[in-house]
């Protein structure tokens, strides 16, 4: 089965949920934007209108756990996750070297996966596994906060990482991603862009307006730490197409096809998309679950990418801008961090409504339509984790998880 060819449905039933645009529409809405943009009092960087909210957040969180104390975990013991650009140089190379060793020892379910090589792509191919069913779900953040949870936990007991996720606040590098500590191509970065290849805009939306123009990157990534990794998995729906290169799926989702790591990093997609007043936008203006997980994982027809589609689109490339296949991509733990940071962002502002709140349907292709999703419906990780419920991870405060952001 070519899971690629499913795409337009799931599209087309993200589209059915929103009245198609006009382009006069989305020209209006780019120029309300460009507007607030320039009347807004904060530097292009800051993040300072998110951060209010998380310290806000963190303060209600405290004051609900004095109220009503529940369970080991609590504001003290917390594992705490940090921003890359608050590491020192020694504990971004930690977690860099953290992810190479999982990245040489080998899977632990070769049979799950026939091009497992590695215990990284244990996790690349359970995601692979279960696309369809966590995005545009009702479980989509729980899905992914649980997974995160599970390769933190991998960092840490198989390769002897003694710190937590650390996170990529989008906002931070939005304006300049090629010489931010994240991608500067260090030995303390996530690596830089791919070298120059010609290549054609990056259909990342269906729409024509949303083609990304290709930026100076395209071919494979040659300096920094992930210079010499390897992806193994996919490519299932390949989006920098490079005729000769990358211009076909693989056949079997799930078959070792040994390849370099390709990025386009441009700010094209992140100026426009995962700036820090978009985060604040989302955070404050969607007020019920529904509305803020679609926001956030973008509304296509309109045009509007939304913060998770605008992070993998910053580095786009392969594996980076395939649905299927992104956890290859070596930051994609960072940017899920950040997705579930923002999450739990929203909770901690209203933790009465916010904090069990779910809804939504169980199949990507058919989000509105499929049997709705349940707080006791598994997630089931494989070899990664044991299986919880989705209601298990509502809080990173108790069940299975004890971590919060700074
Ligand atoms: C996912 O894995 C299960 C178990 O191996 C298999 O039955 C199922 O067909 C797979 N689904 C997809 C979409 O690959
Ligand atoms: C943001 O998107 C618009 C339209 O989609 C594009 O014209 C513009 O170049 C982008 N901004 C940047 C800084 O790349
Ligand atoms: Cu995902």
């Amino acid at each position: 089965m070519q899971l690629r060819h499913l795409l337009p449905a799931f599209l087309a039933a993200y589209g059915a949920q929103a009245a198609p645009a006009s382009a006069e529409q989305v020209e209006n809405s780019f120029a309300e934007r460009d507007a607030a943009a320039k009347g807004s009092f904060f530097l292009p960087a800051s993040t300072l209108q998110t951060d209010i909210l998380a310290a806000k957040g963190l303060v209600n969180l405290a004051i609900n756990q004095v109220t009503n104390p529940s369970g080991k975990c609590n504001l003290l013991n917390a594992a705490i996750r940090r921003e890359w650009s608050t590491l020192s140089k020694q504990e971004r190379r930690a977690y860099i070297d953290a992810e190479l060793c999982l990245m040489s020892k080998p899977s632990q379910d070769p049979s799950f996966a026939a091009g497992a090589k590695t215990r990284y792509d244990d996790f690349v191919a359970v995601h692979i596994n279960q696309t369809l069913s966590i995005h545009g779900t009702a479980n989509f953040l729980s899905w992914h906060r649980y997974f995160t949870w599970a390769f933190e936990q991998a960092l840490r007991n198989e390769c002897g990482y003694t710190s937590y996720q650390p996170y990529w606040n989008w906002g931070k590098y939005a304006f300049d991603p090629l010489n931010s500590p994240l991608f500067d191509g260090s030995d303390v970065s996530m690596s830089g862009n791919g070298e120059y290849a010609p290549h054609n805009c990056t259909p990342a939306l269906p729409s024509g307006l949303n083609c990304i123009p290709p930026g100076s990157g395209g071919g494979c990534v040659k300096t920094g730490p992930f210079k010499d990794y390897v992806v193994n998995l996919g490519p299932v729906s390949p989006t920098l197409e490079i005729p000769g290169i990358i211009d076909y799926s693989s056949p079997d989702p799930l078959a070792y096809n040994p390849r370099c790591l390709r990025r386009d990093i441009t700010s094209w997609v992140s100026s426009n998309w995962t700036k820090d007043s978009d985060v604040y936008d989302l955070i404050t203006n969607y007020k019920d679950i529904i509305s803020f997980q679609n926001r956030m994982q973008g509304d296509f027809p309109t045009g509007f990418y939304g913060v998770h589609t605008g992070g993998h689109f910053t580095t786009a490339g392969d594996p980076g801008g395939d649905l299927f296949a992104s956890p290859a991509e070596p930051t994609f733990f960072l940017h899920h961090a950040q997705i579930d940071r923002t999450w739990w962002i929203w909770q901690n502002q209203d933790l009465k409504n916010r904090a069990k709140a779910f809804g939504g349907g169980t199949s990507t292709l058919d989000p509105t339509g499929s049997p709705p999703g349940k707080v006791t419906d598994p997630i089931y990780l494989a070899t990664l984790a044991t299986t919880v419920q989705n209601q298990d991870v509502f809080s990173t405060t108790g069940g299975p998880l004890c971590y919060i952001y700074v």
